[in-house]
């Protein structure tokens, strides 16, 4: 038969050229000299500045410090920290010596973080106070470097030390290639377990660029923008539309290490912060606190949603308490690089977005909908599976080329599992998940990964867990269990059981007992059917 025509969509902005053949680092500071004594990081809880001279030099001295204890090329470090600024430093570091950043949630359970450092290969931890306990014993018996910013332990190294001590011009020559991995955060992706996602300098570089550059740029930064870094910067929308962004046009970084109300008001006002990118959660607190109006907000010109659905009354509503901010969403995935759209409001020469929509495609990309029956591409105003395609998105999944073809096909495109359209204005609204993932205030909880948990009890024979709609988290996870034969366990145990081995955002928020869990003939267990069903109720 004939090829069928595909539709494509595209930006309205047009294609910028890209030069993406460089180290990620190069790409963030290569106009430093233009902003060398701006402040970059603003760590807001001490009101230490570091500028971009410093923190230039500083991820020097961090390099040269980690070389020496054995981060290679090619090597992985684990950055296991809160928002801080030797985050910074390691992840800028890893960077200039061709090694990779994977980033974890230190607030990760013991075995979580386990699981992530054996499969990424990590050589090397750095993390903090609140977190060393989880990681010691497993150091130990793997012979791994621990590393602790905030406090000395005797088994540790201790960060500021090794600053001290080194000297940034004893940097090994390294040759980057541009398809070297640079970041490697964690993602279950549409199916699964998480698996470690490929991020190269190239498609980081891409994706950056996307947003932040060319002469009418879609997401608009400058270095006299303070934007706000609550949202933790292990998380691909963190790492790479706060401070990767923030670094390459020079705008000044406000370090928040957790999110509170209060005083991230009191931050905002205080340091004048101009762009506050948050999640969907954060949003729905701020138009709801009549706290809000104590405190003087208009320095902010543009609030950003994204990491999970917004709905039309919530930013209704936001636009409503603070008109003096522009609110739009951006829509990622990790395995996308991450950025597929984004808010053409946003861009230097702003365009109206609708409220609800998720972006424009990005510029030089494609984007297409495809039926997911029929692998059919779909035309404007019909819902369908999401692709995209350009160099931003991921090189695939570490030693993974099953998960990576069932995610990139052979066309190049990446399949992101979620369903929408494209309105006749270039909008793109999501309607629907295909995938399994459950979305806990942006948070990914991959079900296959509770699954496998709740039966190694032995009193649960069959398990299958799905989102249920929550007003606050957005969604949060049920399960559905089978019981063993003669056995009486309770939601409360099996909550229990569950909660002393997962993260607080993976924690089952209710049981439902029942006699079995509907699957298709291959097995696969049909998540859509009780999905359905939950929701219904
Ligand atoms: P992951 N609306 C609805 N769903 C969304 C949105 C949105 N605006 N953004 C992300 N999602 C969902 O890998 C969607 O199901 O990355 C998508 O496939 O943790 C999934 O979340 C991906 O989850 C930005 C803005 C990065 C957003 C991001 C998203 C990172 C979340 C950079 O500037």
């Amino acid at each position: 038969g004939s090829l069928q025509e595909e539709t494509i969509f595209r930006s309205k902005l047009p294609d910028i050229k890209i030069t993406n053949e460089m180290p990620l680092h190069s790409y963030c500071f290569e106009y430093l000299s233009r902003f060398a004594d701006r402040p970059c990081l603003i760590e807001g809880a001490t009101n230490k500045i570091y500028t971009y001279a410093d923190v230039d030099r500083l991820s020097r001295r961090t390099a040269a410090s980690l070389t020496k204890l054995g981060l290679t090329q090619g090597k992985v470090v684990m950055n296991l920290l809160r928002n801080s600024s030797e985050f910074v430093f390691t992840f800028l570091a890893a960077s200039r010596l061709g090694a990779v950043t994977t980033t974890a949630n230190p607030y990760l359970t013991p075995g979580e973080i386990k699981k992530q450092l054996v499969a990424s290969g990590a050589s090397m931890v750095v993390t903090e106070a609140c977190a060393v306990e989880k990681v010691r014993d497993l150091a130990k018996e793997n012979n791994l470097t621990l590393i602790t910013i905030d406090k000395k332990f005797d088994d540790c190294l201790y960060f500021p030390d090794l600053i001290e001590g080194s000297d940034e011009v004893e940097l090994p020559e390294v040759e980057i290639h541009p398809d070297d991995v640079v970041a490697l955060p964690y993602s279950s992706g549409t199916t699964g377990l998480p698996k470690g996602v490929m991020l190269t300098h190239r498609s980081l570089i891409t994706s950056v660029a996307q947003q932040v550059d060319g002469e009418n740029p879609n997401l608009y930064f400058s270095k006299t923008d303070v934007i706000l870094c609550v949202l933790p910067m292990f998380h691909i929308y963190s790492l790479h539309s706060i401070l990767l962004c923030g670094l390459r046009v020079g705008a000044g970084i406000l370090i928040m290490k957790k999110f509170e109300l209060v005083p991230m008001m009191e931050w905002v006002q205080k340091y004048k912060v101009t762009i506050a990118p948050l999640v969907p959660p954060i949003v729905v607190e701020i138009a709801k606190s009549p706290l809000v109006e104590k405190y003087d907000l208009s320095s902010i010109r543009m609030v950003m949603s994204g990491a999970a659905p917004m709905g039309k009354d919530i930013q209704d509503a936001f636009r409503a308490k603070i008109p003096s901010a522009y609110l739009g969403q951006g829509y990622g995935m990790t395995e996308a690089g991450p950025v597929l759209a984004m808010c053409l409001a946003f861009a230097k020469e702003p365009v109206d977005a609708k409220s609800g929509a998720c972006g424009t495609v990005v510029r030089n990309a494609e984007l297409k909908i495809v039926d997911p029956e029929t692998g059919a591409s779909l035309g404007r105003n019909m819902p369908g599976e999401i692709c995209i395609r350009g160099q931003q998105i991921m090189k695939g999944y570490l030693n993974d080329p099953e998960a990576t073809k069932n995610t990139i096909d052979e066309g190049g495109w990446l399949h992101t599992g979620d369903i929408g359209y494209v309105d006749d204005n270039e909008e793109i609204f999501i309607v629907d998940r295909l995938k399994e993932i459950i979305k806990y205030k942006g948070f990914q909880v991959p079900p296959a990964e509770l699954e496998a948990l709740l039966i190694t009890h032995p009193s649960i024979a069959e398990a299958a867990v799905v989102p249920l709609k929550d007003e606050l988290a957005g969604e949060v996870p049920v399960a559905y269990v089978v019981r063993t034969k003669g056995t009486e366990i309770t939601e409360d145990e099996i909550k229990q059981y569950v909660s002393s081995q997962v993260v607080f955002y993976k924690r089952i928020s209710k049981v439902i007992f029942t006699e079995a869990i509907p699957k298709a003939p291959s097995g696969k267990i049909l998540r859509k059917d009780l999905r359905a069903k939950l929701n219904a109720q």
